[in-house]
């Protein structure tokens, strides 16, 4: 019988000071460099906080030099001073075992020193992460879920979970991804659209993050077929009110990020500077302008266009160069939006809706809501869809449907700027796009 070995470990690298001089630890991670200077050989071995350095002498030398860079390592040993410039302490080891070996050649380099295609990184994704740079993208991620879940929850909203396996267009359209389903035809939800509206009859006020699935042949830095989604719905709340719980979304992210995880998003954004002046948001709330208005300052720009009008690619780049950090869009013409979205009252030609822009890149879209099941019905037959295929939905509308308003923030897209990267993939573990669907 094979003997247990003990993987445990007592320490992360990043823990290791002063004050442990003197003291036995355990440290796993994997080894990133080795310098073999004869009798002792010093080892880099980094774990997901940090790196230390491991002096390794007798026979654990030959061992260390042989190990391949990247194999899986534990090792044990007493924290000692270091001699070595800007590193306190070391680890004199006594006990160095290779768990696992990386076989090489490897695909990536994820030290970074050697620079990898984007592709060959996606592709080996998971030793990727073994670049800090990488990592910190993917704990600024974890980090902005857990402010986001916080703000909403203080907010009164309850987290749900709709279905992502779905009997009809949720919300219209033709980029739904269908499949058979026990002899029947079943879609991968494009939104949670319906379900968060109805929820709002009984739980008032709820979010989803989730995965929204669109069979988009785009290929854009900005477009994904799988993206993750935070969605809200909130009964007795106008389109304005929602905007600026989206708002204070945004700051809280961007506060935590600057307040408590300065460190990773230095990495992350490697210090750019652009990246930081965009995020200084300061006490001004983020400016609202109207359809009309972006119209207007187009115009002057020599951009042309009529009312009723979508914003092209390139009048939201354009938009996007007069306005460098977060602005709003709001009151677009109803015939651009969906059948679920409120005219304004005071111009019914106008909807009480919004998108959340950051430069040309549009990140939330929301506004107020139809409650009223008739106005429903013929705002869903005058876009040419057929009022019978949403009965399901339509049915809630007569149990007493509070007005309600929402949002859903792209929040791959909100990573994307925060961590100053110019691909949306950047910030997505294993991107699905129209080329690809592996790893
Ligand atoms: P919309 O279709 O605008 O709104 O989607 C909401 C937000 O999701 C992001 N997004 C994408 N991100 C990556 N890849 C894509 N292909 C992609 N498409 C959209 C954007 C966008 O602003 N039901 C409404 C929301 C609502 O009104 O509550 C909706 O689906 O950041």
């Amino acid at each position: 019988m094979a003997e247990q070995q003990d993987i445990h470990r007592t320490h992360f690298a990043r823990q290791l000071d002063e004050g442990l001089i003197g003291q036995q630890v355990r440290i796993g991670g994997w080894i990133e460099d080795v310098r073999d200077i004869g009798k002792l050989a010093f080892v880099t071995v980094r774990d997901a906080t940090g790196t230390c350095q491991a002096i390794v002498t007798g026979d654990m030398v030959q061992k260390a030099v042989q190990a391949p860079r990247q194999s899986a390592v534990i090792l044990a040993g007493t924290v000692q001073k270091s001699r070595a410039k800007g590193l306190p302490v070391e680890v004199k080891v006594s006990e160095f075992t290779v768990l696992t070996r990386a076989v090489h050649p490897l695909p990536i380099d994820p030290t970074g020193r050697v620079e990898s295609a984007f592709d060959k990184r996606l592709d080996a994704r998971a030793l990727d992460l073994r670049n800090p740079r990488v990592a910190a993208v993917f704990r600024l991620r974890s980090a902005g879920l857990q402010v986001i879940r916080d703000t909403l929850r203080a907010e009164g909203f309850i987290e749900v979970n709709t279905p992502k396996i779905i009997g009809s267009a949720s919300e219209g359209g033709a980029n739904l991804f269908g499949f058979d389903y026990f002899k029947r035809k079943a879609y991968l939800a494009q939104s949670p659209q319906l379900y968060k509206e109805q929820l709002t009859l009984g739980l008032d006020r709820v979010f989803e993050i989730g995965p929204y699935f669109r069979a988009e042949n785009s290929h854009t830095v900005r477009h994904l077929s799988e993206f993750t989604s935070v969605d809200v719905e909130a009964a007795f709340l106008d389109y304005e009110d929602v905007m600026d719980l989206v708002e204070k979304v945004v700051r809280n992210v961007i506060s935590a990020f600057q307040e408590k995880h300065g460190v990773d998003l230095e990495l992350a954004t490697g210090g750019s500077n652009n990246n930081r002046i965009d995020l200084a948001l300061g006490d001004k709330k983020i400016d609202r302008l109207t359809y009309e208005q972006c119209l207007d300052e187009l115009a002057r720009e020599g951009e042309k266009l009529s009312f009723g009008d979508d914003l092209s690619d390139a009048a939201l780049r354009k938009l996007g160069e007069l306005h460098r950090g977060f602005y709003f869009i709001m009151d677009w013409p109803l015939k651009l939006k969906p059948f679920y979205i409120h005219e304004k009252e005071s111009d019914p030609r106008l909807s009480k809706s919004f998108d959340l822009q950051h430069g040309y890149l549009e990140l939330a879209s929301g506004g107020r809501r139809l409650h009223d099941p008739e106005k429903l019905r013929a705002r869903l037959a005058e876009q040419g869809l057929n009022p019978a295929s949403f009965s399901e939905h339509l049915k809630v509308f007569d149990w007493g449907m509070p007005p309600h308003s929402g949002w859903g923030l792209g929040f791959d897209r909100l990573m994307m700027v925060l961590t100053g990267s110019q691909n949306v993939r950047d910030v997505v573990l294993y991107p699905r796009d129209t080329d690809r669907l592996t790893p």
